[in-house]
C-alpha cells in the first residue's frame, strides 16, 4: 500500500454570505487549508494519509485535530503551540463572488522550520512515506517555513519519497517578498498541479511547454485550464487531456485541493493517466458543489463506473 503525507497550514473557516461583511453576525465554522484539504481527500479516496503541521494549544485547533481524525487522516506528527494560535480565515461571498480574509500571520503553523522536520514523529511519518504534498501556500508562511521546504526537497531523495507540489499562488501572502523560494520548490517536484489563470499570473504563460522550460525536465506538469479540460505532461513528453465534468458550481475554493486528492490517489494507486485526471475531476465535482472547502468524493462504486466509462459518457 502507497502512503501519502501532506504538510502544510489548516485553519479554521469562517463562511458568511450574502450580506457585507461588517454586517454579517453569523458565520458558518468549519476547517479548511489546501494541505489538509488535500488530506482529506486522499484519506476518503483509500489512501492511508498523514497531516503534518503545528496547530495552536487551542480549541480552534483541537477542532481541527478531531475533524482530521474524523476522516481517517493520521495526526500523529502535529506539534502543538501553546504561545502562537491556529490561524483563521473568513471566505465571504457575495454577488456570487467568494473573497478570503486571512488571519494567519503570527499562527502556530507559520513557526514551522527546517528543524521540524527532524523530529522523530515527523521524520518517521516522511520515512514511511511514498509521496509527500505540499503547496505555494506553505512557502508563503514565512521565511522558517520556506526554508523547511528546501529542507523537504533534500530529504526527498534521502527517503525516497516523490515530491508533489500545487502552485496555490496567493499573492495577497507574497507581499513583502519574492517567490524565489517557491521557484525552488516546484522545480525540485516530481509531480506539479496548476491552473492556467494562476500559471498565467505567477509565471507568465500556461503553455505546458514553456512551463516545461521553466520547470525543468522532472516533474509531470498537471494543469487545469479555463476551458475546465486537465492535461498532464509527463516528463518523457506524453501528453494526456481529460474534461471536466459539467456541475451546478455553488462554490469553487478547495476544488483544486479535491483534483489534487483524486489525481494523486489515481497515482499512487497505479492507475493509468486518463484515469488519474478523471479521479480529480471527481473529486472536483464534489467541492464545486457545497460551500466548505472540502467534500466527500463519489461512493467506490460510482468512481468505479466513471472511471471505466467509455469518453462519450464521461461528462
Ligand atoms: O485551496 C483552498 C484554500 O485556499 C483554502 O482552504 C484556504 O489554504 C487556504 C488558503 O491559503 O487560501
Amino acid at each position: 500500500v502507497q502512503r501519502a503525507v501532506c504538510l502544510g497550514e489548516a485553519m479554521i473557516m469562517l463562511a458568511a454570505e450574502g450580506a457585507q461583511l461588517e454586517d454579517v453576525e453569523t458565520f458558518r465554522r468549519s476547517v479548511g487549508g489546501a494541505e489538509c484539504n488535500v488530506a482529506g481527500g486522499l484519506a476518503a479516496l483509500g489512501v492511508p494519509t498523514t497531516w503534518i503541521s503545528r496547530l495552536g494549544a487551542d480549541g480552534f485547533g483541537t477542532h481541527v485535530l478531531r475533524d482530521l481524525q474524523a476522516r481517517s487522516v493520521d495526526v500523529g506528527g502535529v506539534e502543538r503551540d501553546e504561545s502562537r494560535p491556529t490561524g483563521l480565515y473568513v471566505k465571504h461571498s457575495l454577488d456570487g463572488r467568494s473573497r478570503m480574509h486571512y488571519y494567519r500571520s503570527g499562527s502556530a503553523a507559520s513557526a514551522m522550520d527546517a528543524s521540524f522536520l527532524d523530529r522523530p514523529a515527523v521524520r518517521e511519518r516522511l520515512a514511511n512515506a511514498d509521496l509527500v504534498h505540499t503547496t505555494g501556500i506553505t512557502a508563503a508562511l514565512s521565511p522558517t517555513a520556506a526554508e523547511m521546504l528546501d529542507h523537504l526537497a533534500t530529504l526527498r531523495a534521502k527517503l525516497g519519497f516523490s515530491l508533489s507540489v500545487d502552485l496555490n499562488w496567493r499573492p495577497a501572502l507574497w507581499r513583502d517578498r519574492e517567490p524565489t523560494a517557491l521557484w525552488r520548490l516546484l522545480r525540485a517536484a516530481d509531480v506539479v498541479l496548476l491552473g492556467a489563470d494562476e500559471a498565467t499570473e505567477f509565471a507568465g504563460t500556461d503553455d505546458p511547454e514553456k512551463l516545461r522550460e521553466m520547470l525543468g525536465p522532472r516533474a509531470t506538469i498537471v494543469l487545469k485550464s479555463d476551458a475546465h479540460v486537465a492535461l498532464a505532461l509527463a516528463p518523457d513528453g506524453g501528453m494526456a487531456e481529460v474534461p471536466a465534468l459539467t456541475v451546478d458550481v455553488v462554490e469553487p475554493v478547495g476544488a483544486g485541493d479535491a483534483f489534487a486528492a483524486g489525481f494523486l490517489a489515481g497515482t499512487l494507486q497505479g492507475l493509468p493517466t486518463e484515469q488519474r485526471l478523471r479521479l480529480g475531476h471527481l473529486g472536483a465535482a464534489a467541492v464545486l458543489a457545497v460551500r466548505e472547502d472540502h467534500a466527500v468524493p463519489p461512493s467506490a462504486a460510482v468512481r468505479m463506473a466513471l472511471l471505466h466509462c467509455s469518453d462519450d459518457e464521461w461528462g
